[in-house]
């Protein structure tokens, strides 16, 4: 128990130096005192314009800026419930999921929808704005009626409900989803209005909760000689892929639950086959069908679509795992910074091979590269938060950044890739991102 007055207390908590976002970040120690020096911060927090001196000399007035009392705080709050399922802030309303600026997507059914990455904090993506990528549309399917049918080279042929499914041991895991279409706008000249939801937004990340599907294959009984497994979806597109039995008694799930709630319909609602670190187009929704083979299929999806072009104009099929990549979020393009000074530069790594160890970050077009802070905990196959501090002195810079992951793998500059991929491969852009800052402090795209 106490006696004193906790606006007292909340007060008493405040350093007595001033407040801004080097100080923070001092404070919370994830970036030390050289960090800031190293970035050309060794100077007095209160040089960070940030925030703004306070006097107490600042009369009252009819505003709601404080010291006034807003209008808010004079009248009760709306009544819960208002309404059951909550939604974000009104003054939220640009955070939404849209196609790529310019761009018109081929048709209402076969479309997709980005993720606002310049908007996210952390590494979750709000099920509302998981991307989408539909190839005819989304079923509106009665989860009753839903089955999952395993067939093929197995020993015993099985049918399961929802029911049936969810009684299994589960689990939890956090990953990441890219379309293997993601980036693929930087193949050619960078357009610069592009933002990084345009041109990375077909990536999301959340906690996927289901059955390892090696647990259901056991059900079955897989034949020896069955190498691979097509999964097939239960819109009209009928999408269909050829998974590698390995992939499928490794780490493949049968989801059902996504951030904790159901499936939303635009992600599989009832189940999806989830690939972890593979290209998104495999993790199948509204799974209904999983067929063991001892060969590939040879779908629409891997020999029309989905595959790549090589330097010497072969064809390669069958392009799983996504390659490490990164970019940074914020300042990216389509931001204007207001006045020089601090800026903390924070973005996103991520691998389909394994962990992020490294993320290293330029702010002089790739000249020289410093370590980025790695926010824990880092997990496999899942997006890892990265910031470094920075002081723009309001000149002209270009920012970049660079993930190294846990097999060794060096996320490669544009150039590098294309000595490995002809520029018609469309699929698998993980080249580096670079974003201009005019002196102006309007962030545009550099491809
Ligand atoms: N049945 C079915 N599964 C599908 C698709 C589809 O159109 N139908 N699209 C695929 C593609 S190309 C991608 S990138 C991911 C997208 O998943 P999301 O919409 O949940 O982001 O789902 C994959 N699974
Ligand atoms: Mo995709």
């Amino acid at each position: 128990m106490t006696d004193k007055d906790p606006r007292e207390l909340q007060f008493e908590e405040s350093p007595a130096r001033p407040r801004g976002i080097a100080s923070d970040i001092a404070r919370r120690g994830d970036i030390t005192r050289r960090g800031l020096i190293g970035a050309g911060l060794g100077v007095a927090a209160s040089a960070v314009p940030t925030g703004r001196a306070f006097s107490a000399a600042e009369t009252e007035s009819d505003s709601n800026l404080p010291p006034a009392v807003p209008q808010w705080q004079k009248e009760p709050g709306a009544p819960i419930l208002t309404p059951p399922y909550g939604l974000p802030s009104p003054h939220e309303a640009t955070v939404v999921r849209r196609p790529r600026a310019g761009a018109k997507p081929p048709t209402d059914l076969a479309t997709y929808s980005l993720t606002p990455l310049q908007d996210l904090h952390g590494v979750i993506t709000p099920n509302g704005l998981h991307y989408e990528r539909h190839h005819a549309g989304v079923p509106d399917i009665d989860p009753e009626q839903h089955r999952l049918i395993i067939h093929g080279l197995v020993d015993r042929p099985m049918i399961f409900t929802m029911e049936d499914l969810t009684r299994f041991p589960s689990v939890s895991r956090f990953h990441f989803l890219e379309c293997s279409g993601n980036s693929s706008p930087n193949w050619t000249a960078p357009k610069p209005e592009l933002t990084v939801q345009d041109i990375h937004g077909l990536l999301s990340c959340a906690e996927w909760t289901g059955v390892p599907l090696a647990t259901v294959l056991a059900e079955a009984g897989v034949r020896p000689e069955a190498k691979w497994m097509l999964a097939e979806g239960a819109d009209s597109a009928a999408m269909t892929r050829s998974i590698p039995i390995e992939k499928a008694l490794d780490d493949a799930l049968l989801a059902y639950s996504q951030n904790g709630e159901r499936l939303r319909p635009e992600q599989g609602y009832p189940l999806r086959l989830f690939l972890p670190g593979w290209e998104g187009n495999t993790s199948v929704k509204w799974l209904r069908r999983l067929k063991l083979g001892a060969a590939p299929f040879e779908t629409r999806e891997e020999t029309s679509k989905y595959t790549m072009v090589m330097p010497d104009h072969t064809i390669r099929q069958f392009n799983f795992v996504m390659e490490a990549k990164s970019v940074i979020t914020f300042p990216s393009s389509g931001h204007r910074l207001a006045a020089p000074g601090f800026c903390e530069i924070s973005g996103l790594a991520w691998s389909g091979a394994g962990k992020v160890v490294r993320v290293e970050v330029s702010t002089d077009d790739g000249r020289s590269w410093r370590e980025a802070a790695l926010q824990e905990p880092i997990m496999t196959k899942c997006l890892t938060r990265f910031r470094a501090p920075w002081r723009w002195d309001g000149g002209e810079a270009v920012l970049a950044s660079r993930v190294t992951d846990s097999s060794g793998y060096v996320q490669p500059s544009r150039e590098a890739l294309l000595k490995v991929r002809d520029v018609r491969s469309y699929y698998h852009n993980n080249a580096i991102q670079s974003w201009r800052v005019a002196s102006s402090g309007a962030v545009t795209n550099a491809g």
